[in-house]
């Protein structure tokens, strides 16, 4: 077995439910904290897990406490799993860095290290679709992602194309009306090409965030709607 199966083959037996490998020259003029994160690394890996999609059912206008709790035990998850194949890669000879599933580091802006959704497009996993969200053709955008960055010699995927077409559902959805209904192509300039991205930011934390029992900046409505990810896949 190649290298590249086999690392995919580790990441599936250690629950992952969707795995891609992104060229690190693709990501070349994405944001990241420290601005030399890339510097070291040729392949990025985008691993996602799904979540129990019942859960979502069960949302109507608000987040419940028992999507804050499958939230927190879906990033424990693939913190681990990025933890667990980084020291594999290493034990291998190469370098690697789990970059975390849900950590903030710049909070006045709020940014990651480097934005998951981005790193999982150019893997091929999914699209970002109108609510922003990456939208896989499996599981929908129910799924949570992380990123390891590594120099080992994996072979990379291609991206695939925007499935919205002219669905509208997550923009009727919304909440406080923060979704544009505008497509992208490839992917958003930035986030407010997508987004009123301030009144979502605004709902998740002054006021979601403080009902009882969720006490994190989550929602679920935009994904709930969305048409892909809502059947079981056998
Ligand atoms: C901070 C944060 C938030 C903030 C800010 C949201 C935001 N939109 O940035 C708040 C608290 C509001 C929030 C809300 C939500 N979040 Co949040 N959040 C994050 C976090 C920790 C960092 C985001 C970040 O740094 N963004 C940076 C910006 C610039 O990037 P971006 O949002 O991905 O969008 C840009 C890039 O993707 C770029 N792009 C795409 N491809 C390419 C390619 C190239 C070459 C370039 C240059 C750029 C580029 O295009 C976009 C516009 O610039 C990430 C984890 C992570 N490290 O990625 C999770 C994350 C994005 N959140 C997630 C989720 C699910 C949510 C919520 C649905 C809440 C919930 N759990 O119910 C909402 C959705 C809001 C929305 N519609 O976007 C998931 C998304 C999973 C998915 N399927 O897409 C993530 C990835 C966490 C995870 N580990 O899975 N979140
Ligand atoms: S996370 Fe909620 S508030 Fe933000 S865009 Fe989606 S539906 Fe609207
Ligand atoms: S609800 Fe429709 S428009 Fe929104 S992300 Fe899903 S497919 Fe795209």
């Amino acid at each position: 077995m190649n290298y590249t199966n086999e690392i995919k083959n580790k990441l599936f037996n250690l629950g992952s439910d969707l795995v891609g490998i992104a060229d690190v020259k693709l990501l070349k003029d994405i944001e990241t904290i420290p601005e030399n994160l890339l510097s070291p690394f040729t392949r990025a890996l985008s691993i996602a897990v799904q979540l129990p999609i019942s859960v979502f059912e069960m949302i109507d206008d608000k987040p419940i406490p028992i999507y804050a709790s499958v939230y927190q035990t879906a990033n424990r998850l693939l913190d681990e799993i990025a933890f667990k194949i980084s020291v594999e890669i290493q034990k291998n000879g190469y370098l690697s860095v789990p970059i975390p599933a849900s950590q903030i580091i710049d909070w006045k802006n709020w940014l990651g290290a480097i934005s998951h959704k981005a790193v999982a497009r150019l893997a091929g996993i999914g699209w970002q679709g109108k609510n922003l969200l990456l939208i896989t053709p499996q599981y929908g955008s129910r799924v949570r992602l992380v990123t390891v960055l590594t120099n080992a010699p994996l072979k990379p995927d291609a991206p695939i194309k925007n499935r919205c077409g002219k669905c509208t559902l997550c923009y009727d959805a919304c909440p406080v009306g923060a979704i544009k209904n505008v497509t992208a192509k490839e992917h958003y300039k930035n986030r407010n090409e997508a987004l009123d991205f301030n009144k979502c930011v605004k709902k998740l934390t002054m006021d979601f965030a403080k009902l009882p029992d969720i006490e994190v900046p989550i929602c679920g409505i935009c994904i709930k709607v969305c048409p892909f990810g809502k059947k079981l896949k056998n």
